[in-house]
């Protein structure tokens, strides 16, 4: 199956969306649509979500959206299309990632707050690599309050088999969010490739 569908894997050029203080690339149409579609079947058929919750203003909150992840060593290891695309992202980036972070949005009232990934830690310069799939959603981003950067907000709809890529000083300038959109009522996942580093400890 997986050989089928690389046949009809396509990457257009990248669009810059960020080159100061970070790196921030936008690449539509980075899978073709027969294995974006083959990919979210996988997703949907064999992953186990979980709902995160947080704590805010001393309540516990549950996040508007499921998350899971996936990858070398996890519990929930790679399917054959993640497996597949993981190798197409590492070729596009240079990169290479041994897991990725999965949010699902199950409708337009799930979103991602303003947010900064890899915050204060020194990985905060690792390749961030982001896969759209299924429903249209606004991925948008701002320079952080603290960085003494002055840009309005850079918006784009990220559409059924795009990427965004966020490499550089992007997560130490940068925040990103997708935000609440009402009008949407079909799901749409999330997959950013990543990577762990081992510390000298482990
Ligand atoms: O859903 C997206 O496009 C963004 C996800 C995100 O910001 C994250 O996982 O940190």
């Amino acid at each position: 199956m997986s050989r089928q569908i690389a046949l009809f894997a396509s990457a257009s050029s990248p669009t810059v969306l960020v080159g100061d203080h970070g790196d921030v690339t936008f690449v539509p149409e980075f899978l073709d649509r027969a294995l974006a579609d083959a990919l979210v079947r996988e997703l949907n058929a064999d992953t186990q979500w979980q709902a995160d919750s947080r704590m805010m203003y001393g309540k516990r909150v549950l996040v508007p959206r499921e998350t899971a992840g996936r990858g070398d060593r996890m519990r929930q290891p790679w399917t054959p299309a993640l497996e597949l695309v993981r190798g197409m992202v590492e070729r596009h980036t240079g990169t290479t990632f041994d897991y990725c972070f999965l949010n699902r949005y199950r409708n337009g009232n799930d979103a991602v707050a303003w947010h900064g990934d890899r915050d204060g830690t020194r990985d905060a310069r690792l390749v961030v690599a982001s896969l759209s799939l299924g429903a249209t959603r606004s991925f948008q981003l701002r320079p952080k309050k603290d960085s003494g950067l002055r840009h309005d907000p850079i918006k784009v709809d990220v559409e059924h088999g795009d990427l965004i890529v966020m490499a550089g000083d992007t997560q130490l300038y940068w925040d990103h969010r997708v935000p609440r959109d009402p009008r949407v009522a079909e799901q749409r996942l999330n997959v950013t490739f990543r990577q762990h580093i081992a510390r000298p400890s482990e």
